[in-house]
């Protein structure tokens, strides 16, 4: 048996990138289908080889998964590049706060990518997200000034582009000489959203990117609104100065509340503060249905 990790499936066929690095063209066991499991894109897996040349195998066992996204789907994502435009199109910082929020409750690390530095310098957007604590890096895909800064950071992991239609995501990993097609492409013929299947790309490093198409992965709805703060990680600091316990942070007196005071006092950034009072209305409208 050897080990692999699937990074394609089409048509009932899984394509498992083994150790040794080559393709094999897998089948899975019917035992699957009985233990309800359905092998997917990122799954670590043990094969037995049925055949040399070409290439064959069939999927003996899947390994336990980290997480598992359903859409794109795919399993044992450990980072989200969450891609902005500096400019064209305009930032939308609530969009990156919602894929900040996905991220910290699945238990994934994040890179901001601001790209399209060619056209405007955006380094308030870095300033906002290193006070979070996360980590930013500026890319030009034009250029490729960025892109290696970028590929270092994400060695070693299995990394989701995600972000806006056009910001670049799929520039940046042509900039890693993967052979992914780009909205130049798509305006010939497919119009707007370019990126579609699920495919992991191997980037030579241990890392491993998918692209997803549009913004995607916003599948924040199972957040409780309660749940909602912890996944602010810049909150966590000032909570113990929250005068409440479950103190939910829409008391407008800072000397009952952290994160107010913190806001009040330039720390934690307004557009925080804003898309987490944005999210929570949405949240606490959801209703849950058994
Ligand atoms: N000026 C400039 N243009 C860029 C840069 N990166 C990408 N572009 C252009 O922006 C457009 C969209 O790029 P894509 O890479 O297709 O964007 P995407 O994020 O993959 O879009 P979807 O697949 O639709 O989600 C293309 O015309 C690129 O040439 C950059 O750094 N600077
Ligand atoms: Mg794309
Ligand atoms: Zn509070």
């Amino acid at each position: 048996m050897i080990n692999g990790i699937i990074v394609k499936g089409i048509g009932g066929f899984y394509y498992v990138k083994t150790d040794d690095g080559r393709i094999a063209t897998c089948r899975a066991r019917g035992k699957f289908r009985k233990l309800n499991i359905t092998p997917m894109v990122g799954d670590k897996v043990e094969i037995k080889v049925v055949n040399e040349n070409p290439f064959e195998g069939a999927i003996e066992n899947v390994l336990d998964r980290k997480n598992h996204l359903i859409r794109p789907p795919v399993a044992n994502i450990d980072c989200i590049a969450v891609v902005i435009a500096a400019a064209n199109p305009a930032p939308d910082l609530f969009l990156i706060d919602k894929l900040t929020v996905y991220a910290a409750k699945n238990n994934i690390e994040v890179v901001i990518v601001i790209n399209k530095t060619d056209l405007s310098n955006a380094k308030y957007i870095a300033e906002i997200y290193n006070k979070c604590g996360y980590n930013t890096v500026f890319t030009c895909a034009t250029s490729g000034e960025g892109v290696d800064t970028l590929k270092e950071k994400i060695a070693g992991k299995i990394t989701a582009f995600a972000g806006n239609s056009g910001v670049g995501k799929s520039s940046i990993l042509t900039n890693f000489g993967l052979n992914v097609e780009t909205g130049d492409v798509s305006k010939i013929n497919r119009g707007k959203h370019t990126t579609r299947h699920v495919e992991l790309f191997d980037i030579g490093n241990g890392g491993f990117v998918i692209d997803t198409p549009g913004f995607s992965l916003l599948e924040i709805s199972d957040i409780s609104a309660s749940e909602l703060k912890d996944c602010f990680i810049e909150f966590k600091e000032f909570e113990d100065d929250c005068k409440f316990s479950g103190c939910t942070h829409f008391g407008t007196k800072a000397n009952a509340c952290g994160i107010v005071k913190a806001v009040n006092d330039g720390i934690i950034p307004k557009t925080r503060y804003e898309s987490y009072t944005k999210l929570y209305d949405v949240l606490k409208e959801i209703k849950y249905y058994d």
